[in-house]
């Protein structure tokens, strides 16, 4: 090959190169994250429901079993147990990332309608199990959406339009996703 081909060669490289960079800028991965959020008290926590049921780093910030039940059941539940964010924007293809960064098991669940989980301690009073929850996790539709601790879930297919994402333990726990 001559110096002029070999030349030639080198910008076309370039040139492509500079495009599939334009391109990585233009379409950055498609990819939005939800996180779980939790405070659970290790100690009282693990005495009642059994050894690394919770696995929190709190540095202090924790909520003990008792508390978390006592706020659900006078209607004002702990908000430290959270998604964030709660509304979320995302164009039709993108992939849902739900990542727990809490201590406890938590569940991602798609209901027609926000209501209570399978633990009816921690409902809101009056506020009944909503049909996507039912059953706990001896329901494996519900058991597949769980998320352990330190783990992800991601989602893809979503349609376009409004989706409501619920915890079917900590019902208070609640995204709202619009697809466009
Ligand atoms: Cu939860």
């Amino acid at each position: 090959m001559n110096t002029v081909a070999k030349f030639g060669l080198l910008v076309g490289c370039l040139m492509l190169a500079g495009a599939m960079l334009a391109l990585a800028q233009e379409n950055p991965p498609s990819l939005t994250q939800v996180v779980a959020l939790d405070e659970c008290d290790p100690v009282t926590f693990n005495a009642a429901l059994g050894p690394d049921f919770c696995k929190n780093v709190t540095l202090g910030a924790f909520t003990t079993l008792s508390n978390l039940f006592a706020e659900a059941a006078a209607g004002t539940p702990d908000p430290n147990w959270d998604f964030e964010p709660d509304t979320v924007h995302l164009k039709r293809g993108t992939t849902l990332s739900v990542v727990d960064q809490g201590g406890e098991p938590h569940t991602f669940t798609e209901v027609a309608h926000f209501g209570g989980g399978f633990i009816p301690g921690l409902n809101a009073p009056g506020e009944d199990t909503v049909p996507e929850c039912a059953g706990g996790f001896s329901n494996i539709a519900v058991a597949r959406t769980r998320i352990l601790q330190a783990s992800h879930m991601d989602i893809t297919g979503l349609k376009k339009g409004e989706h409501h994402f619920q915890c079917c333990i900590h019902p208070w726990m609640r995204v709202k996703v619009e697809v466009r």
